[in-house]
Order: C-alpha cells, then sequence, then structure tokens
C-alpha cells in the first residue's frame, strides 16, 4: 500500500509538531526522544532523584532533571532524599570539601557508582551546573555510560550586561522591549524571570548586570532597589548574583551633594552609606558595573581624578561585603588628530596596578567597538597587575540587529585565542582572562546581552545561539565553535544528523560572509547612527570620530587606516612579534589589512588581485554566500519546526536584500574615489549611489 508511508510520515510529524514551536524553551526543549530504544534505556536508568539537600538550588536542580528526563522519556521520576535500596536512578551529592572556592563551587564531577549516575559538587551550584550537563548529555541521546565527566569553569565572575533602561527600551536591543517589568516590580514577579535564570544557569552563567551602563541614577533610590531585589531573589535560587550599573554622578543628582569628586570625603560617605543600604535590600549583592568618563557619562576626570581613583572609592565601600566593581575601559575622547583605536590603552595602561584588589577593568575585545571583525585589544597582556575582564557583545548591533544571522562564536574564539606574546609565545588573550598567565585574583567575561520580551527571547531565533555559546565559552574557552555549534543545533532545533551537519556548517560561516559583504579586508563602520544602514559617505558629525571616513580613510589614492609608524603608530601598542605579523602591509593578512595600511587601489594583494578587485570580489561573494545559506536553509526543512523554520527563512531573503545594499552602498561609493570599474565578471549594481543613499536616507528618517 503506497499511502502508508506518507500516512506513517503525517502522523510522525503531527506528534513531533504538534503545535509550532516559539522557541520560547531555547536549548532547554526536552524533546520527547523518538527512538524507543534510547528512551527505554534512560528510562530504566533514571528510577529516581536522590537529593539530601533541599535548599533552593540543588531544589531547582533536581526539578529540572525531572522536568526534563520526564519529558525526554515520558515517564515522571520522583525526588526522594535517600537512595532506595533497589533500582537506579540520580544522585546529588554535596561533597563536602574544605577548601570551597568560588570555582570549586561551581566545579562538578559525574560518575557511575553501582548503577547511579552521581553528580558531585563542593557547592550547591556546582549541582546545578553538573544536573545541566548531564540534561545536555542526554538530549543529545548519547549513551549513560559516557556521562562520565569532571568540569571546572575557566572564569569565576560569567555575568550578562543588560543595556536596559527604566522605561523599558533596551540600548542596542532588537528583541523586544526589556524583560523587566520595571513599573509591575516587586508586587508582581513575572514568571519569565525564572525561566531566564534557568537559561542561564543551564550554561554556567552567573551573573547579571540588569541595567544600562549609561545608568540612570533612578537604579540606586530605594524603590527601585526593592525592584532589583525581587528580581535578585528569583536569580539567586538560580546560582546567579545581580550588579547595577551606577551612575557616577549619582552622589550630586540623587543625594544632592554639591559634587561626585571621588576623593571627597562627603562623597565616599555618601557611596559608603548607598552600599550599606544596598546589601541591606539584597544581601547578596554582586557589584558595580561603571561607565565613566565615556561618551559623554560623568566620571572622576571632571574633578581631574583618575579611572583608578573613581574604581577605589567604589571598591572600598563595598569591600566590606565582598563586592566588586566592574570599571569599564571603553573610553575615547572627541579629538580630532587622535586614533581611537589607541585610546583605551593610553588612558589604562599606566593605571596598571592602581587599583584596589576588588576592581576588575573591563576590556571589550576589540580596540575599537565590537565590529564584526577587530584585531584585539592591545589592553590585553599590558595590565598584569590588574585584573582584565572580557566584554563581548551577543546584542547584533553592528552585526545586523536581529534580522541578519551571523553566529557569533567565531568572533569570541578568534579573540581569546590571539597570542599577545607578553609572556612569550602562548600568552592568549584566553589565558589572560581567565588569570592563568598573570594570576589574577578575580576573573570575569561579560556579554551584552541579546534578550528581549520577544517571545524567542533574542528576535531571530539563531541568535540564542549566540547566548548558549557564550555562556560555553566562558565556563570553558577551549571549547571549539563548531562543537558549540552542534551542541545547540541538537538542542535546540534537531537530532537529525544531517540537518545538524547542515545547520552547524551554515553557522560556522555565517560571520565570515557577513564580514564579506559588510565590512570586508578590515574596514569599520562604528560611525553614528542607526548602526544598521550603509552610509560610508557620512562625513558630519558632532565629533570626527562620529563620522565614516574618519575610519575607512577613502581618497584618491587609496583606502584604510594606516596605524604603522608612518601613520597613528598605533601598532606599538602591541609586542614587537603581534607587531610584526601586521605592520608590512606585503605580508599583513588580508582580514585585518584595512585596519592597519592605507592601501593603493591597484596594489596588488598576497591574493593575486587588487586591491579593488578584491574589495568587489569579497563584496560579491558575501552578497553570493547569502543565497547558499538559503539553499542550505531549505535543504533542513523537514528536520526543524516549521514555524521557526518559516521564520528563519523570511530572514534570510531580508537578509540577501540587505547583503546586495550594502555591496552596492560601498562599492558605488568607493568607486567615486577608485575610479575603476566593477570586474567583469560581476553584474555591475542596478542603482545609483544617489538611489542607495535615499534608500538608506528613508531607513534613517525619523
Ligand atoms: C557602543 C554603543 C553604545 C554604548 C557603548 C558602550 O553604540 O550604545 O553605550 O557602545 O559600550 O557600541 O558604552
Amino acid at each position: 500500500m503506497k499511502t502508508w508511508p506518507l500516512l506513517c510520515l503525517l502522523i510522525a510529524l503531527s506528534v513531533t509538531y504538534a503545535s509550532a514551536d516559539d522557541g520560547y524553551r531555547l536549548w532547554l526543549r526536552y524533546e520527547r526522544i523518538a527512538d524507543p530504544a534510547v528512551r527505554a534505556a534512560y528510562a530504566k536508568t533514571f528510577g529516581f532523584i536522590a537529593v539530601s539537600d533541599s535548599g533552593d538550588i540543588v531544589h531547582n536542580a533536581a526539578r529540572e532533571l525531572q522536568t526534563g528526563i520526564g519529558a525526554m522519556t515520558g515517564k515522571h521520576i520522583p525526588i526522594v532524599k535517600t537512595v532506595p535500596k533497589n533500582g537506579r536512578g540520580i544522585r546529588l551529592s554535596l561533597s563536602g570539601a574544605s577548601d570551597v572556592t568560588p570555582v570549586s563551587a561551581d566545579s562538578y564531577a559525574i560518575s557511575l557508582e553501582g548503577g547511579n549516575v552521581v553528580i558531585k559538587s563542593a557547592g550547591n551550584t556546582g549541582l546545578l551546573y553538573g544536573s545541566f550537563a548531564l540534561l545536555r548529555h542526554l538530549q543529545q541521546h548519547l549513551p549513560v555510560e559516557k556521562v562520565v565527566t569532571q568540569s571546572k569553569p575557566k572564569v569565576q565572575l560569567r555575568m550578562l550586561n543588560h543595556w536596559d533602561n527604566p522605561e523599558g527600551t533596551i540600548e542596542r536591543g532588537y528583541a523586544g522591549s526589556s524583560l523587566w517589568k520595571w513599573y509591575e516590580l516587586p508586587e508582581t514577579v513575572d514568571p519569565r524571570y525564572a525561566d531566564y535564570a534557568r537559561a542561564n544557569a543551564s550554561i554556567g552563567i552567573n551573573g547579571t548586570v540588569v541595567n544600562n551602563v549609561n545608568a540612570s541614577a533612578r537604579f540606586l533610590t530605594a524603590e527601585y532597589l526593592h525592584k532589583v531585589a525581587a528580581l535578585a531573589g528569583v536569580f539567586r535560587k538560580y546560582g546567579i548574583k545581580t550588579y547595577l550599573s551606577v551612575h557616577f554622578a549619582a552622589p550630586k543628582t540623587l543625594g544632592g551633594l554639591k559634587t561626585s569628586d571621588p576623593l571627597d570625603p562627603e562623597v565616599r560617605k555618601w557611596w559608603t552609606e548607598k552600599t550599606k543600604e544596598i546589601y541591606g535590600i539584597i544581601p547578596d549583592f554582586g557589584g558595580f558595573l561603571v561607565k565613566a568618563n565615556s561618551e559623554g557619562e560623568p566620571g572622576p576626570q571632571d574633578y581631574g581624578r583618575t579611572h583608578a581613583d573613581g574604581a577605589n572609592m567604589l571598591a572600598e565601600a563595598l569591600a566590606p561585603f565582598h563586592g566588586v566593581v566592574i570599571w569599564r575601559a571603553f573610553v575615547y575622547k572627541a579629538d580630532p588628530n587622535a586614533d581611537r583605536f589607541k585610546a583605551a590603552y593610553d588612558e589604562f595602561a599606566a593605571l596598571d596596578g592602581k587599583f584596589a584588589r576588588n576592581v576588575i577593568v573591563q576590556v571589550k575585545n576589540g580596540p575599537i567597538d565590537f565590529q564584526p571583525r577587530e584585531p584585539f585589544s592591545p589592553l590585553f597582556g599590558n595590565m598584569p597587575r590588574t585584573p582584565l575582564g572580557m566584554e563581548f557583545q551577543l546584542t547584533q548591533e553592528y552585526t545586523g540587529f536581529a534580522t541578519h544571522w551571523v553566529y557569533e562564536a567565531p568572533i569570541f574564539k578568534e579573540c581569546l585565542d590571539s597570542d599577545t606574546y607578553v609572556n612569550g609565545k602562548g600568552s592568549t588573550v584566553a589565558r589572560i582572562v581567565d588569570g592563568s598567565l598573570h594570576n589574577y585574583p578575580l576573573t570575569c567575561v561579560a556579554g551584552v546581552a541579546n534578550t528581549g520580551s520577544d517571545r524567542n527571547w533574542t528576535g531571530h531565533p539563531m541568535a540564542q545561539a549566540n547566548w548558549y555559546a557564550f555562556g560555553r565559552l566562558a565556563w570553558d574557552h577551549t571549547l571549539s565553535a563548531q562543537a558549540i555549534a552542534r551542541e545547540w543545533t541538537q538542542l535546540t532545533l534537531t537530532t537529525h544528523a544531517k540537518a545538524v551537519a547542515t545547520v552547524s556548517d551554515i553557522m560556522l560561516r555565517s560571520r565570515a560572509i557577513y564580514v564579506d559583504y559588510n565590512t570586508p579586508l578590515g574596514l569599520s563602520r562604528p560611525w553614528t547612527g542607526s548602526h544598521y544602514a550603509p552610509e560610508p559617505w557620512q562625513n558630519r558629525s558632532s565629533r570626527p570620530d562620529w563620522t565614516a571616513i574618519y575610519y575607512h580613510r577613502a581618497d584618491s589614492l587609496g583606502l584604510g587606516f594606516d596605524r604603522t609608524a608612518s601613520g597613528s603608530n598605533a601598532l606599538e601598542q602591541y609586542r614587537p612579534e603581534v607587531r610584526r605579523a601586521w605592520e608590512n602591509a606585503e605580508t599583513c593578512p588580508l582580514p585585518y589589512l584595512l585596519w592597519f595600511h592605507h592601501v593603493p587601489w591597484s596594489k596588488k594583494l598576497s591574493s593575486g588581485r587588487i586591491l579593488w578587485d578584491e574589495l568587489c570580489h569579497r563584496f560579491y561573494t558575501g552578497a553570493d554566500s547569502v543565497l547558499w545559506m538559503q539553499k542550505q536553509w531549505d535543504g533542513a526543512q523537514t528536520a526543524i519546526d516549521p514555524a521557526i523554520h518559516a521564520d528563519v527563512t523570511g530572514r534570510l531573503a531580508k537578509q540577501y536584500k540587505e547583503a546586495l545594499w550594502w555591496r552596492d552602498a560601498w562599492i558605488l561609493y568607493l568607486q567615486t574615489f577608485s575610479k575603476q570599474p566593477v570586474p567583469a565578471i560581476y553584474p555591475k549594481p542596478e542603482r545609483t549611489l544617489e538611489e542607495v543613499k535615499k534608500s538608506v536616507n528613508v531607513y534613517l528618517m525619523r
């Protein structure tokens, strides 16, 4: 009977896709396992979950195992206090080590003992992370015998930074409005806060800064502190500490003092008392994140003091409570003759060793600003006596908002794996950030969150992977971008082997494709405006370093920013080994070429093409590769939930249109300088420069 296979397929589909997946469950889907053999094996192994501790964190770990394994196997698994005599199950065991450091409290071991799966840790959080590790294993349908493992986070503070404002907007947020409903809090506590915490805990994130670095002093009022406390009350049960971004001028704006000078005794007293008040309301409060003297924010320099003076004042207030100050190094002045690339190093390197013990200086991965591709910040390695934290951006400010599919793990890995050579070969950024190179007492990796009120959390369904990859790498930076892509795909989209390979392949290539049609060969685009539309012609702003022409430096001779000794000499901020790799235009790797060199249009590159032709090649192949992404994605259709598949299909169609937009904008604009034709093998742009400009203006219209 020919109709049988079709009928079976329809039944299978109706079981799997009984209701469309709205993406809310993220990577914690716990889909029922289709293979009866795997299901039966798991059902046999997991007869109970034994847990003697009844604290909130361990209770949540046990509940998660119960929900997850229950949904995957279709079996109710009881949570018990003592291990039953018969049967097999899971035991959560506090190993009671006496030297519990934050890192060892988060570490866990999973072993097999007498038929039971035993998760051991010196701390409650370790049991929680071990439970999620077990669930990850089972979600990939792997054999129970293979679950034996030990894991220890490489970095102590693994945090999200939310750029959320009190009125519910998110700076650079593309997935709806803020998750935090400030007007309802603290009386109404949205159950979604717990799901947010679960998701974070499942990937090892243990801290969250709930408000924007361009901070409103409102968050330091008693009224708002109680709202923040309600959130902290939820997060704490998942091992997550809550932090606040603070407005440096709060003593003046909120406290009514005449100054916010960090060396003024009244100001110091104000912060001491405010901090005491905070800990009275949120006893496990994590600390302060500070953006000071940056992009118009107030700071210690307003009073002739240094960043260290400012940070140390706050550190003193927090120290009795073991709180930390995370002080951002994202600073640059409006100097028309300066190179913004050098600014953070110029201001901070000299302050090495001047910060209090509970201060971390948080550095963006690149020297400028979260560009699609940037060399690593030269600050890494140059402050051996100051813990440097890493700041990555998950929200896609410069990588296509929630429309373009860009898997960011390669951006994170590229930076972490870069060798600074500060202590000789092998002095990678990762080893600086994880403290192993300089023995930092504190270590921190932060991700600027890409979450919002959209039902699927991140707007673009595939952007969930960036949140996921960030957490996994913050825990263990040795994981590969590929392994994380495969893991995320299996947990979130499908366990169908071919589809997993297809989707993770798109993910891995997506960033390089984006760079090719957006900012190839080391172009950058941190100009003001939308940060979405192409505006390489933008030449007017209140500050020279907020124009496009400041960065690309296109002229009749060539393109790119000369940062060698004949130019701004930013390269001097790197060690000779790094400098040597980049300072010669003949040998500089093409991805970094225009970051460091002003290259003549007709200069022959290592690719064999002249600069102009190479640019055209990148823009055209980059845009065409989006067609490849579409084709691959279509090929995976039957293995992916239809709602999610359709959503991504729509976004890819838009991405293709906008890839052409970027390509045409750059090419037509740069052509006014290069005066060279688009190589004959490519079709000429169908629009004129004026037409592109018009379409961009429509986009920017208020
Ligand atoms: C830039 C953003 C701006 C942020 C700033 C920062 O455009 O909205 O406030 O970084 O990191 O990328 O402080």
